[in-house]
């Protein structure tokens, strides 16, 4: 199997040929998807933004135009796109047309701010970055100017909506031409990884195992062409991108609603105008709308199934869903990098509520290990691994990285630490990561540390997670200052000033004259963590 971008590790031939053989990888591509769509039904409503109701016709052309258009400007295949974009329908055109042209979209999320995007742009060596004019108040037209500035090698800027000094995105247009297109077999994009190291992983996925993905999602989650989905979520995150999300209910000819913002007040009147039937949220997310549902005057009995992943949903969030939303909850347990788990829709109710399901593929390798890499007793609790059909054997040019991040013989270390009921579904326990789980968004402590080790006043830095209520986690720094410590305050904007994404932003500062060790001499986050548990929550909590 080829790649079209180098730099990215693939599957062994002999699993390519198993992933085929089996019927996984179809041959298919996501430019013909669409096509496909369009020929069968061209007038269905495959998008719905506002006001806007985009035709799968309407979208197959404006991705053929916009292909042509990209061309154009010298965009072809195998270059790399940043795309940054809320959930609006130009993301789908922006998606559909650097699919057709063999483009790789590198997806960041509407929060990242210099540091990140800066640091896509570079490492990627994108040619094009594709923003929006302003989001959640945040013109984005500065940061593009900030990070075109940065990166010499970014050639062109396209904005959706309002272009200001930029060129905007629907003027990219031209009649259709006839344009090779990516094998099913090469890189559609690449994905972000939560992380646990000092810079963002880039996850390269291809048509073929993605697609292999959304189909199996469809099976399993009851996707049809009838199918009308919520995206509140971002979609550029892989949860709302295809588990089934957007690209699974394009797969099958349903309807993509879209939310700009998730909170109730505009999500509620989303689901009774648009019968919405599925819908997917993050734990702190699920649990605002089971607070505000009682009260609505809105019609939410359309939604069938309300899906929730990203984090942990407690056994008690999960317990009200069916009484409060008349809809059957699915917990997903997934993972950029690959794996997915869903419970089953017809799963027994306490499976539901009690466990985060199951894999989609029956090729998809679970092994739970002890800290030696050897298996643990059935239903103990270790290190989960695996392998399989959409599971990626490698990060985006991370040769040493990949080393530690993947055995030798392929499976990916999750980071999870889980185990298997009897039946052989998965129990979340905790998290071996270096990383917070922020209510889904994942924060990785060195990164963040990174940045906190620039400040002059800092001598060493340690993130750890602090429990939260609502949010599961929150990031707590533990500081060494380098002589007088300086206001938390000021630490704080400090980070922020230096262009990272507001969710990485320390929560809470605290000043220590050393850090607690382990054994072998490294800095003992559990130690710090307790020390959260015992000193700073029961002061949270008296506040
Ligand atoms: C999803 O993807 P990522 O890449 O943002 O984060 C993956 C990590 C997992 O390794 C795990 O640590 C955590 O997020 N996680 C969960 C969870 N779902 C994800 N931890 C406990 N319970 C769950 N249900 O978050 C993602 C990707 C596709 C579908 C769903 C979630």
């Amino acid at each position: 199997m080829t790649a079209s971008v180098p730099g990215c590790p693939t599957w062994p031939p002999e699993f390519a040929e198993r992933y085929r053989a089996a019927g996984y990888w179809r041959g298919d591509t996501f430019g013909q998807l669409l096509r496909d769509r369009a020929a069968e039904h061209p007038d269905r409503i495959a998008v719905v933004d506002g006001d806007r109701r985009v035709s799968y016709r309407d979208l197959d052309v404006r991705a053929d135009r916009l292909a042509a258009g990209l061309h154009r400007l010298g965009i072809g295949a195998g270059d790399r796109v940043v795309v940054q974009l809320p959930n609006i329908a130009a993301f789908f055109d922006v998606c559909f047309a650097l699919f057709r042209l063999g483009a790789v979209p590198v997806f960041a999320l509407p929060a990242h701010r210099l540091a990140e995007i800066a640091y896509f742009c570079e490492f990627s060596e994108a040619s094009a970055y594709i923003t929006v004019d302003v989001e959640a108040g945040f013109d984005h037209r500065r940061l593009a100017a900030e990070v075109a500035a940065k990166v010499p090698g970014l050639r062109h800027v396209l904005i959706a909506g309002e272009p200001g000094e930029f060129r905007a995105l629907s003027d990219v247009d031209a009649d259709p031409v006839e344009l090779p297109g990516p094998r099913p077999g090469d890189i559609a994009f690449l994905q972000l990884s939560g992380g646990s190291t000092g810079v963002p992983k880039l996850i390269p996925r291809t048509h073929d195992d993605y697609i292999y993905s959304l189909r199996a999602s469809n099976e399993i989650c009851g996707v049809t062409a009838d199918t009308v989905y919520l995206a509140a979520l971002p979609i550029a995150h892989n949860f709302p991108m295809s588990s089934p999300g957007i690209f699974g209910v394009l797969y099958a000819g349903g309807r993509v609603v879209l939310a700009r913002r998730p909170g109730p007040d505009e999500v509620f009147p989303l689901i009774e105008r648009e019968r919405v039937t599925l819908t997917a949220a993050v734990p702190p997310l699920a649990l605002v709308w089971l607070d505000a549902a009682p009260d609505t005057e809105h019609d939410l009995s359309s939604l069938q199934v309300l899906q929730v992943g990203g984090a942990k949903c407690s056994e008690e969030v999960a317990r009200r869903v069916r009484p409060v939303l008349g809809a059957t909850l699915q917990q997903v347990f997934g993972m950029a990098e690959g794996l997915v788990n869903y419970t089953r829709l017809d799963d027994p109710e306490e499976v539901i509520l009690t466990t985060q399901g199951r894999p989609i593929s029956p090729d998809d390798e679970l092994l739970v290990v002890d800290d030696d890499d050897n298996p643990v007793p059935p239903g103990e609790t270790g290190h989960l691994l695996t392998r399989g059909p959409y599971t990626i054997r490698g990060y985006y040019r991370a040769e040493e990285h990949n080393a530690r991040a993947f055995t030798p013989d392929g499976f990916y270390r999750t980071g999870d630490v889980v185990r298997l009921t009897p039946e052989g579904n998965i129990v979340v326990e905790g998290r071996a990561k270096d990383q917070i789980n922020r209510g889904g968004e994942k924060v990785a402590a060195e990164e963040v540390e990174n940045h906190l080790l620039a400040h002059p006043a800092v001598h060493d830095a340690a993130v750890v997670a602090m429990p939260d209520d609502y949010l599961g986690e929150r990031t707590c720094a533990f500081v060494v200052p380098r002589g007088t410590p300086p206001k938390a305050r000021e630490l704080i904007r400090f980070v922020r000033d230096r262009g990272l994404a507001a969710y990485k932003v320390p929560d809470r500062v605290e000043f220590v004259a050393r850090f607690p060790q382990t054994g072998v001499g490294k800095v003992s986050k559990r130690d710090l963590r307790a020390a959260i548990a015992r000193d700073l929550v029961p002061e949270l909590h008296r506040r």
